[in-house]
């Protein structure tokens, strides 16, 4: 089976040039307020209608409703409002349970040309998938399958390989706790651990550098914690936006006391203040101030910044002596290295004074030392972002906050089940205990070689090793870096298949042969025998429990995520495989006492997770047992690194704006910015501009260059804003077409897209 270029290679893998009509206006210094609520009705009775909207909106976040598919922020452990949701959750359930629908005539009027001509916005619009559609080799267009007839063309297709390692298996983070255990059991029987998954592009440096130092991957502490510290960094996080319910917890950790610290390039509106939408000084305008200071760091200047503040520790004899003598390692090479840093060379790289860098340690050394350190992906997406991570954790040794009430590391996490996806063995390398567990459960050798991470799947199918390429989940073309470079490696598929809910780009760039699986959303209602199911998540702090979807289905064709993974599995692997899948399939119950056999902390699964607001999973760290090579944990001496722009080159920072949901983009403002209308945009430091020539509205090219590779993203126009100067930032997917495959963290291999070295002219 050679693969047939000719057709596909035409079509574009990137959004369409054009601009839409930008609109400017003041950058917003506080979030949420009336603007919130007014715009979270605008999105879901505009697409849902009244009835469905309502209903929707009333069963998100509630004891017996359906956990929201936006961020992976936790619910409050002891109680519910009746409007547990955000702005932005209610954008991602008004895209969801939108009345619009993608039929089998769309695709019979629409070709791949014509849907790649549209904008990323304009496929979100367009509906809800309704039955599974294949691309046959050199067809324009999909059309309609069965499900069997479906199942049966991956089937054959994995059978033929020449090896299991020939296909790749990637997960978002959407995906329930059951798909993704049934999904890793049926690629592991299948005989490969590929198994690449969006926690690679997202916190895998988070994962790597706290199970080093301190043996868990997770956060260590709760809700409770945070409302009750005495001071929280927020570093690299944007939360106005990407985790809005997490501003309520902050309104409450200030108003026990708590201390706010901000470390940003750019002033968010989320991180200065807050106006609660459901109480009347917010909606009167009245904004909670949260940030008492802000660090407004250079882009990657991070490491320089924590290495000062730890320094003021030690040098101010602040330090937690008896912890760091009973529970770690390391201390004297790193307390040795602290003394050889260079004061005028971290206020440099950290573009941060000394004193202020001196304030925040000594802030954090007040009181009881119940400090907690938020980030995302601010931190995590840079070559150093392992060491920097690192640095948060050293932080945390020496103040002794951790494992301790209101103090602890808090990686906040993106999508809301990415978490739990990893939990149920998602990952390329699982460890051994995970392996042999499920060997003894479902009796069959699973691969013990490490399977394909994200850039390496990408690899693998742009040199031909790999053929098959399966999504559970996600818009893979838009997510990972280099877009015309993955574009080349799907295109070099045999086949590509994703289980999807809505039409993205992923869907027009495709293997010889191309299908989509459509499935039941999150909200809606799956009844088996007169019984309603429920499926299971965990959240960024490790609550366990239940999502029972409650609206009808946008079509009767659509099969669970569960019953489409197992209907795969007995397809591809039929008599080899003694798992009962089609039983597993149907029934989730079966799934969740298979879990509990293999995964620790989830037994008893069934029962527990049906009490109210389910459980916390066990997290060795926060009750100080430190579950690392040595038995303790591990100050990390890194030494300190920045990245380095040549001479006229500027650090790119690829970002979300409030109006999208990773790839799916639900409209075209960027409110708390100032933006409206527009996406094909980049934010500037003026002096910056200036100097370049460069007029405000003006479009402008980018180019990334990168180990003599050249890269360029055409059209942007150029927006001068609150930067430090050599940073800039500009649209993810939009500006991904820069990130070079090759340029990805240490550890982690996370693809570099919080810095990206490029050129800006004014364009051609
Ligand atoms: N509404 C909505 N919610 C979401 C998402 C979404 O797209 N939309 N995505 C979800 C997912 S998967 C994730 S991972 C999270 C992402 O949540 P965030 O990590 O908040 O997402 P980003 O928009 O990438 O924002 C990164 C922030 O880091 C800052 N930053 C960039 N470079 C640096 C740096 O070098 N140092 C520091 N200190 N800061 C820096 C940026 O200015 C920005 O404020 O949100 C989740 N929730
Ligand atoms: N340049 C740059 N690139 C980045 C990032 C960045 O900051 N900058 N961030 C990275 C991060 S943090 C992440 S997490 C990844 C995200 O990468 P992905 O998770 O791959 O991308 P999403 O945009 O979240 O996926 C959206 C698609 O998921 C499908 N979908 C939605 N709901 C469901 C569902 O319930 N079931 C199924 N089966 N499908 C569903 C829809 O078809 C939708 O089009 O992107 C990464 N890429
Ligand atoms: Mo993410």
């Amino acid at each position: 089976m050679p693969p047939d270029l000719d057709s596909n290679t035409v079509i574009s893998s990137q959004p369409p040039e054009a601009f839409t009509g930008i609109e400017l206006d003041d950058p917003k210094a506080a979030a949420a307020g009336v603007p919130a609520v007014t715009n979270s009705l605008k999105h879901v009775y505009g697409s849902s209608g009244l009835m469905r909207g309502t209903s929707a909106m009333l069963n998100l976040n509630q004891w017996e409703g359906f956990d929201c598919p936006s961020c992976a922020w936790p619910d409050p452990d002891d109680h519910r409002s009746a409007f547990e949701f955000c702005e932005n959750g209610a954008k991602a359930i008004a895209s969801e349970t939108t009345k619009k629908r993608v039929t089998p005539e769309f695709f019979a009027q629409f070709g791949l040309s014509e849907i790649a001509k549209m904008s990323d916005f304009e496929m979100d619009q367009a509906g809800r998938i309704t039955q599974p559609v294949i691309l046959r080799p050199g067809a324009q267009h999909y059309e309609p399958i069965s499900w069997d007839e479906a199942f049966h063309v991956i089937g054959d297709t994995l059978n033929a390989l020449h090896s299991p390692d020939d296909a790749v298996f990637y997960t978002s983070g959407r995906a329930t706790n059951e798909a993704a255990f049934l999904y890793q059991l049926f690629v592991r029987e299948f005989g490969t651990n590929n198994l690449p998954d969006c926690s690679n592009m997202c916190h895998e440096s988070s994962g790597a550098a706290m199970n080093q130092s301190v043996g868990v991957g997770k956060a260590t502490v709760t809700l409770k914690d945070l409302e009750t510290a005495e001071t929280i960094l927020i570093i690299g996080q944007n939360p106005g936006t990407n985790h809005p319910r997490m501003l309520s917890s902050l309104q409450r950790a200030v108003e026990n006391g708590a201390e706010i610290i901000a470390v940003n390039p750019m002033k968010e509106a989320g991180l200065t203040g807050f106006m609660h939408p459901q109480q009347v000084k917010g909606v009167l305008g009245m904004a909670t101030p949260l940030a008492k200071q802000f660090l407004q760091v250079r882009g990657n200047g991070d490491q320089a910044l924590l290495k000062g503040i730890a320094k003021t520790l030690a040098e101010d004899g602040t330090i937690d002596r008896a912890f760091i003598a009973e529970h770690t390692v390391g201390f004297t090479d790193y307390e040795a290295h602290l003394r050889t840093l260079d004061w005028s060379e971290l206020e440099l790289v950290s573009g941060i004074s000394r004193e202020a860098m001196q304030k925040v340690a000594r802030t954090c050394a007040r009181g009881g030392r119940k400090v907690i350190t938020c980030w995302a992906m601010g931190l995590t997406q840079h070559k150093n972002a392992v060491a920097t991570i690192q640095e948060v954790v050293n932080l945390h040794l020496l103040l002794g906050a951790i494992g301790r009430e209101s103090a602890g590391l808090c990686p906040v996490r993106g999508h809301s089940n990415v978490q739990g996806d990893r939990t149920m063995g998602v990952f390329e390398k699982m460890p051994e205990w995970f392996l042999s567990n499920l060997e003894r459960e479902f009796r069959f050798q699973a691969p013990r070689q490490h399977g394909y991470d994200t850039v390496a799947a990408i690899k693998a199918m742009h040199e031909g090793k790999a053929k098959v390429f399966y999504a559970l989940g996600g818009n893979f073309l838009q997510a990972t870096p280099d877009t015309e470079f993955t574009a080349q490696a799907l295109r070099n598929c045999y086949l590509t298949v994703h289980i999807s809910t809505k039409l993205n780009r992923s869907h027009v760039i495709t293997g010889r042969t191309g299908l989509i699986l459509p499935c039941l959303g999150r909200s809606e209602k799956e009844t088996r025998n007169g019984v309603d199911q429920f499926l299971t998540v965990e959240n960024s702090m490790s609550v366990v429990h239940a999502s029972h979807g409650k609206l009808t289905p946008a079509s009767p064709h659509l099969l669970s995520e569960p019953e489409i993974v197992a209907r795969t599995a007995a397809a591809t692997l039929g008599s080899r495989s003694g798992t009962p899948w089609l039983d597993l399939g149907t029934d989730y119950d079966q799934i969740r006492d298979r879990i509990a056999r293999v995964v620790p902390g989830f037994e008893n699964f069934n029962q527990r997770v049906r009490q109210q607001g389910g459980f916390y999973l066990p997290n060795s760290a926060r009750e100080l047992k430190w579950d690392t090579a040595s038995g303790m944990a591990h100050f990390n001496t890194h030494a300190l690194a920045c990245i380095q722009p040549g001479a006229g080159q500027l650090v790119l920072q690829t970002f979300r704006s409030h109006d999208q949901f990773n790839t799916t983009v639900y409209g075209l403002n960027d409110r708390y910015r100032g933006i409206g209308n527009e996406r094909r945009i980049v934010f500037m430091n003026l002096g910056d501009m200036k100097s370049r020539g460069i007029s405000p509205l003006v479009p402008v090219d980018m180019t990334s260059d990168f180990q003599g590779q050249t890269r360029t993203a055409r059209r942007f126009l150029a927006i001068p804003y609150d930067l430090p100067a050599g940073s800039c930032a500009a649209y993810f997917p939009e500006a991904n077409v820069l990130v070079p495959i090759d340029s990805y963290a240490d550890v982690s291999l996370t693809p570099t897209s919080k810095s990206v070295l490029i050129t800006v002219k004014v364009a051609e």
